[in-house]
């Protein structure tokens, strides 16, 4: 059958994690139940123009309610770890300006003892861009080095209610995207845009991207420092960050546009990966940012160097990067002085870099999945890597029904020929230990609201019933074959 020629899952580890993932904000929905706080998300998705359908998270998937029902849907599939987010502001509803929100913690332990019993290991992040709103109220959050604090008593939280169960934790998810995001673009909360940047309205700093990052950075560390000083030889787990990841083909084959690529990585990924396993920042950022770059006090060096223990990746897409140095561009992604001047382009001569598809960022380039895990494998000495997300989105149309969904060869496709270059990257050394698939249900995507569904099962927004597609099956039979494969040897 195809799956074995092209797939070669016979170099995947015997004990590789498979899984979905999920966040708090995009599937959970009851915002205002049992206690929760309001997150940022809850009040930047009630400000009206910043999401394309006019919707929000108050409901979502109901996944809240619905877990159980959802846990049935993911032992059909077979797979062995969920990937999850807690939602801090169920957990602290004020940060720790508050009271522990038992009803939140109860919730939590209810799913993972529900994932323990159908023998899937829970894989859980403490924060998938949703915070207490009650933080930025107090001190802009991410801007003020007080977030440390509050991030590591967060931490210790976790650890302390769900430790004796997760056994892997994820400080962050994708605070590379958080940082550019909130702080510089401003499409994601807290909406602040830099003066330079399209058509900004509050032109905040340039500097505030970089001192978001800073104290995430150094909240990382804070929480690895909990985990490693108080929890870690009793639980016995293992802690790390998620990173976006995209991987950057240069525009030609000139050093110039070599070296582009190199920035545009340095700029995105290495920006966050660096600091926490080497020490400091990418040498290109220092170089083109010099004082616009925080720096690391002589403790806090000590401090981030407690590292971690894996590497997340969410890899979906690639882009071509085009020097902007030695030659003029045009305005566009990248160009700026604060970006590490790089043209960012998914087109050449007219030509996509991959497929198109209905998300605007996202292009079929399965070669980059082995181009960016070889990348980090080799930047980073081979350190324990995850695929904790993958996947594929289409349009949702109006007045559709669910026939119009299930059929997704093209999701089957992504997956397939992304899985392959994987397969190619562990046949080459690298360590990659496990591959989860965004989505396990349509959600809520963002800004996008509910026009795109990156789900392996279809869900309806107004039943919110939930139905396997084609890529669900192929999924499950991928896992199986696998199991069948490593049973056999
Ligand atoms: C991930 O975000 C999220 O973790 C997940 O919650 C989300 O639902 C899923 O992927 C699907 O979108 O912004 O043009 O500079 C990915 C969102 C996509 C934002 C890639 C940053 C980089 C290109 N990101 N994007 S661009």
């Amino acid at each position: 059958r195809g799956l074995k020629s092209s797939l070669q899952l016979a170099d995947f580890p015997s004990n590789f994690l498979y899984g979905t993932a999920s966040s708090s904000y995009q599937f959970e929905g009851a915002f205002l139940s049992d206690g929760k706080g309001l997150s940022n998300w809850d009040i930047f998705s009630h400000e009206a123009g910043n999401i394309l359908d006019g919707s929000n998270g108050d409901i979502a998937v109901d996944h809240y309610h619905r877990y159980l029902e959802d846990l049935d849907l993911m032992e059909d599939l077979g797979v062995n770890s969920y990937r999850f987010s807690i939602s801090w502001a169920r957990v602290l509803p004020k940060g720790r300006f508050g009271n522990v929100n038992m009803a939140g913690i109860k919730h939590y332990n209810k799913l993972i003892d529900a994932l323990l019993d159908k023998g899937i290991s829970p894989f859980a992040s403490l924060t998938h861009y949703d915070i207490p709103q009650e933080l930025e109220e107090r001190y802009g959050a991410w801007l003020s080095p007080k977030v440390q604090d509050d991030f590591r008593y967060y931490a210790d939280i976790c650890f302390k209610y769900f430790g004796d169960r997760v056994k892997y934790w994820v400080t962050f998810n994708e605070p590379n995207v958080v940082a550019i995001r909130g702080y510089r673009s401003g499409i994601y909360p807290p909406s602040r845009c830099s003066a330079s940047f399209g058509n900004c309205s509050t032109g905040n700093s340039e500097e505030e991207p970089f001192i978001a990052a800073h104290n995430m950075i150094l909240s990382h560390a804070a929480a690895v420092r909990t985990y490693r000083t108080k929890y870690k030889e009793k639980q016995g787990g293992s802690i790390g960050i998620v990173m976006n990841a995209i991987w950057f083909e240069p525009f030609t084959n000139s050093s110039e546009d070599k070296l582009a690529a190199e920035r545009a990585q340095s700029f995105f990924l290495n920006w966050f990966l660096d600091p926490i396993i080497c020490g400091r920042y990418p040498a290109e950022m220092q170089q083109i940012l010099g004082s616009q770059l925080p720096n690391f006090q002589r403790q806090e060096v000590s401090e981030i160097k407690l590292g971690l223990d894996f590497i997340g990746i969410n890899h979906y897409t690639s882009f071509y990067a085009k020097d902007c140095i030695y030659s003029t561009c045009e305005q566009g992604p990248g160009v700026s002085r604060s970006e590490g001047y790089y043209l960012r382009t998914a087109f050449k001569d007219g030509v996509p870099i991959g497929e198109t598809t209905a998300v605007d960022w996202l292009y079929v380039h399965p070669q980059g999945m082995y181009k960016i895990v070889m990348y980090i494998k080799d930047r980073y000495n081979n350190t324990p890597m995850f695929i904790t997300e993958n996947g594929y989105g289409e349009l949702n149309k109006l007045n559709s029904s669910v026939k119009d969904f299930i059929k997704d060869y093209r999701r089957v496709e992504y997956m397939n020929s992304y899985l392959a270059s994987l397969a190619l990257a562990i046949r080459n050394g690298a360590n990659v230990r496990g591959y989860f698939a965004w989505s396990l249900l349509d959600n809520f995507e963002w800004t996008s609201g509910y026009t795109i569904r990156f789900g392996l099962h279809h869900v309806d927004f107004a039943t919110l019933e939930r139905t396997p597609k084609l890529s669900a099956d192929w999924f499950k039979q991928l896992i199986s074959y696998h199991r069948s494969l490593s049973s056999s040897a």
